[in-house]
């Protein structure tokens, strides 16, 4: 579905405002100045939060050299390795407070493509939240090895089958949100860190009632510094999904017979 609209498209949004790109780094050393560059150029006025968790390969010192240079780049530093929830959950709470209206999530590794940035943003103009998807038709993946497009693609479809959400791409990682969607999504009860966290995130944005968008976008496999993916992220995927689904399934079911 390209457009999992829950009004018919009737709301009226307000302009957009100041947007922060937030990208997550552990050990991107070799791809955080190319791809803070891309993002600059891509959306010039739009704001860069680096938030590095002390990765030991000095990618939060190479983000501090960015912002000493560029007042568009700003430096959040995490005490460790806490996962890509954690990380992105204190760069929504720093670009709340700091005033922005728009947060961006994006990979640092060249994933997501900068370049492809205005195009969601410009979807947000009568969105809640925009996901960019690999699944969707003009959605693709450039050099990933089947077994990752197996997963992925196999992640998305169990999650959207078993927590009824209307997206294609419910795993992916290159969103952006109004700071309103955000504030309504309950973001002090999140615990899940890996993918999971993205599922989370859609989810809630469904189950809120929010206008979410999916656009497709052209993923492209890292080239430089090494996965994060981890068995352990995957089975944490796999078991919150399922408890999530079987939770609300029988919420309904226990709804039914009181009602
Ligand atoms: N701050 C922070 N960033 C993280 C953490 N884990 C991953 N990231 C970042 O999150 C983004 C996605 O991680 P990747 O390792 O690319 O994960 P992936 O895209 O699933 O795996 P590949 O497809 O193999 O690249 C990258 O920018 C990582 O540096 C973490 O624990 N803390
Ligand atoms: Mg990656």
């Amino acid at each position: 579905m390209t457009d999992g609209r829950q009004d018919g498209g009737q709301r009226q949004y307000g302009p957009l405002g100041d947007t922060l790109v937030i990208i997550p780094t552990y050990n991107e050393a070799e791809n955080i100045k190319p791809v803070v560059d891309r993002v600059r150029a891509g959306v010039p006025d739009a704001h860069v939060l680096v938030a590095d968790d002390n990765s030991p390969d000095g990618t939060g010192k190479l983000a501090d050299e960015l912002a000493a240079d560029d007042d568009h780049v700003h430096v959040l530093h995490r005490k460790g390795k806490e996962g890509l929830g954690a990380a992105y959950l204190a760069g929504f709470q720093w670009g709340i407070e700091q005033g922005y209206d728009v947060l961006v999530e994006m990979d640092a590794d060249g994933s997501h493509q900068p370049e492809e940035l205005p195009r969601l943003l410009t979807a947000l103009k009568g969105a809640d939240l925009v996901l960019g998807s690999r699944w969707l038709p003009g959605g693709r993946v450039v050099n990933w090895p089947k077994y990752r497009e197996v997963l992925s693609r196999g992640g998305s479809t169990y999650s959207r089958l078993l927590l009824d959400v209307p997206i294609r791409d419910v795993t992916g990682g290159f969103r952006a949100f109004r700071r309103e969607t955000l504030e309504g999504l309950g973001l002090d009860e999140v615990a899940s860190q890996g993918y999971c966290f993205q599922v989370d995130l859609a989810r809630r944005a469904v189950e809120a009632g929010y206008h979410v968008v999916e656009v497709p976008i052209t993923f492209v496999e890292r080239e430089r510094g090494d996965s994060k993916m981890s068995r352990d992220i995957v089975v944490e995927a796999l078991w919150r999904v399922t408890a999530w689904g079987v939770g609300s399934r029988l919420d309904k079911l226990r709804g039914k017979k009181s009602g």
